[in-house]
């Protein structure tokens, strides 16, 4: 057991830990460092030379190592029998299987009984300078009598319920207070529309949501309860609504919505402060969480408990460097994996103040995140490389006006970071003495798996690269010509994929197995495939080239070509949709339609209705920037369309439109370049 506060724990390095590791490690009898100060973890394998070695070994005795890391760091009320029992060829991987536990005892119980009056978070809200903050005592309390209410309204261990809930702590309260009564939760982005909602609770089959009355976002007011009104019209399967009040203006209430009564200012609720927590086995769900792929509806993917709170918290604590008693602020949203694991499940796992920030990085201007760097006294701060981009340009001075002392670690995560807003991070935010850990990983695999820093603390950092991958992730580049052919030299790129599992990664696809195992396993035997591509370079370090599949990146937001192509195509004949470079999002989105024969309507009225399509149906961020009309589209003779050819037209490279030969119609490619040029 892991206990903050400096406090010991008789678990720690038990000496069956240690059989376990003395009976599979080789101890070096070099130059000797302890091992066990940097990581308290891995005190068994105190005869590591160096941390190099441990992450050496974390890998090729993985088994081992997570054994002890789990014993350390977990409260387990049942230890597990068996470490894994993994197959990545049939998409099998379960964890401390034998294990039984309690999720939320771990974020919450564990740190009340020895530090019940620290901080456990502070609620950043909308409106600047109202911060309020919340003790471990106070999370704990609120998330039993959530999970109070829950169970009094028939939620069963086994249910899912569908949290859509900005940033704040009942939000947490309710993710937490599912895992203590053992439901799954499935949070959905509250910036999803009624239709994306609607697809996620069927789909999860949620009988319960949870929701506010109405959310405050940038100073405006969003009225998320009708959008739950709207989605559960069509969702069969639900049979409650619970309803908190985020701001003052009341709500038409239904007869399946209950009211959060006496949720002020989210502490107090009538339910009894007491919640037994249900005792859950290692693989049994944590939660559901959408994501988009390639072709078909968003998935969800599944994680479960122990394995995947013991990755995000292993991470969390290294990759960062945590330390005891720090503020930790990663402003995303809960909607999305960043949220879930460095919000919630890996900073309250560590015994962290953690920071739900509510707001825009520039509401109420664009010092809003430095501002509150100071107030709430910052010591790692995780954002994203798009907020980082649109804040440079506002300039340097709206840094500059505040204190950035506290600052010690800054993160980076959900796409490439350029070397510009690298810089710009590094130089203007962190004035030239914080670490910058460019994080890579996904929905997918639960947790960080490539940074600059896992392990050593001192380590060279390489401006844009993830770089080196975490205790017991072992990347591999794989030839994507030649399939499975492993490219094992250095200086050179391939499909990113795992050779080995690890704890934090998705178990399946909830509801589909089959779609699980042929994303991720079939197309390298053998492997775990991320989609991405990489690029190792001469020192063997990691940067990640971009998706080689056809899921594009807005903002940091995953979402699949195929679904905004899906929400045009009634009102077009044909459509393609493709991701291009944008100087801020990232990637922004470019449409092509084919108008249906015989139409007669304006272009510019077409554009202004399928834009409010795809806002309507997915959210405002996967709405098109660019519609180009036009009358055909490249195809192959098979009748394929040429996507690879558009993108060159979008990107402006004619060099580089390469072998043309399998076209259908090679004048259809002249018409899209003058199109293109028309619309700039
Ligand atoms: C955590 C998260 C995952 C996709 C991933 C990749 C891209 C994430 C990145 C990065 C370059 C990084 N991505 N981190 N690309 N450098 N540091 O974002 O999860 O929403 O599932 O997205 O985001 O393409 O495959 P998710």
């Amino acid at each position: 057991m892991w206990l903050p506060c400096g406090c010991t724990s008789k678990y720690v390095a038990s000496s069956f830990a240690r059989r376990i590791l003395a009976s599979h490690l080789h101890v070096s009898g070099r130059s000797r460092c302890n091992v066990a100060a940097f990581m308290p973890e891995a005190a068994g394998f105190e005869g590591v030379s160096g941390r190099a070695a441990l992450r050496e070994l974390s890998v090729s005795n993985s088994e081992s190592f997570w054994a002890a890391v789990a014993r350390h760091r977990l409260s387990w009320s049942i230890p597990f029998h068996t470490v894994q029992d993994c197959d990545l060829s049939r998409g099998k991987i379960k964890w401390f299987e034998g294990g039984k536990l309690n999720v939320s005892v771990n974020c919450l119980d564990r740190h009340v009984h020895t530090c019940p009056e620290r901080v456990a978070l502070i609620w950043e809200r909308d409106e600047r300078g109202s911060e309020m903050k919340y003790t471990y005592r106070e999370l704990l309390e609120m998330t039993c009598r959530v999970g109070n209410l829950l169970r009094r309204h028939g939620v069963k261990r086994g249910d899912c319920v569908t949290i859509y809930m900005p940033t704040c702590p009942l939000a947490v309260a309710s993710m937490l207070a599912c895992a203590r009564i053992g439901a799954a939760h499935n949070v959905v982005f509250a910036g999803f529309s009624a239709d994306a909602l609607a697809e996620r609770i069927r789909d999860a089959q949620s009988s319960t949501v949870i929701t506010v009355n109405q959310g405050v976002r940038g100073g405006k007011v969003i009225e998320l309860k009708k959008t739950v009104d709207t989605a559960v019209e069509s969702c069969p399967t639900v049979k409650q609504v619970f309803v908190a009040m985020r701001t003052d203006n009341p709500v038409t209430m239904t007869a399946r919505d209950i009211a959060m009564e006496e949720v002020r200012e989210q502490k107090m609720l009538k339910e009894d402060v007491v919640c037994e927590p249900a005792v859950m086995n290692s693989e049994d769900v944590l939660f559901l969480l959408y994501t988009s792929g390639s072709t078909g509806k968003p998935k969800g993917l599944v994680h479960t408990q122990a394995g995947y709170l013991l990755y995000a918290a292993l991470t969390h604590r290294y990759v960062f460097s945590y330390h005891d008693g720090d503020v930790f602020g990663c402003v995303a949203d809960i909607g999305w994996i960043t949220g879930h694991s460095y919000v919630v499940y890996g900073p309250l796992a560590n015994g962290a103040t953690t920071v739900l920030f509510e707001s825009t990085p520039i509401y109420p201007d664009p010092g809003r995140y430095w501002d509150m760097v100071e107030r709430l006294k910052i010591n790692q701060f995780y954002g994203a490389p798009t907020a980082i981009r649109l804040l440079l340009k506002y300039g340097d001075q709206w840094v500059n006006k505040y204190d950035r002392s506290t600052l010690k670690t800054l993160g980076s995560v959900g796409e490439p970071i350029n070397t510009e807003a690298w810089e710009w991070y590094h130089r203007v935010v962190g004035d030239g003495r914080c670490p910058v850990v460019d994080t890579w990983w996904q929905t997918e695999t639960g947790g960080i798996c490539i940074a600059p820093r896992p392990s050593d603390p001192d380590a060279e950092i390489v401006p844009g690269m993830a770089m080196r991958p975490f205790f017991g992730i072992k990347p591999v580049l794989i030839d994507t010509e030649v399939s499975g052919e492993l490219l094992t030299s250095n200086n050179t790129s391939g499909a990113l994929c795992m050779a080995q599992p690890w704890p934090g990664m998705a178990r399946t696809i909830h509801n589909n197995h089959q779609r699980f195992i042929e994303t991720y396993f079939q197309p390298y035997p053998g492997y775990f495939f991320t989609g991405d591509g990489a690029y190792r370079s001469e020192e063997g370090y990691y940067q990640i080239t971009g998706r080689l599949d056809d899921v594009i990146n807005v903002s940091g937001h995953r979402i699949g070509t195929a679904e905004i192509e899906d929400v045009v195509c009634p009102a077009v004949a044909e459509s393609a949709v493709i991701g291009y470079t944008h100087s801020i999002k990232g990637q922004g989105v470019y449409a092509f339609v084919v108008l249906k024969k015989g139409i007669d309507v304006k272009e510019a009225d077409l554009s202004r209705q399928l834009n409010g399509m795809v806002s309507e149906k997915i959210a405002k961020y996967a709405s098109p920037d660019f519609i180009q009309f036009a009358q055909r589209l490249p195809k192959t003779r098979s009748g394929k369309i040429m996507r690879r050819v558009l993108r060159k037209v979008v990107e402006s490279d004619l060099e580089g439109l390469g072998d043309l030969s399998t076209l259908d119609d090679p004048a259809a490619v002249q018409e899209i370049i003058q199109g293109h040029e028309k619309l700039l």
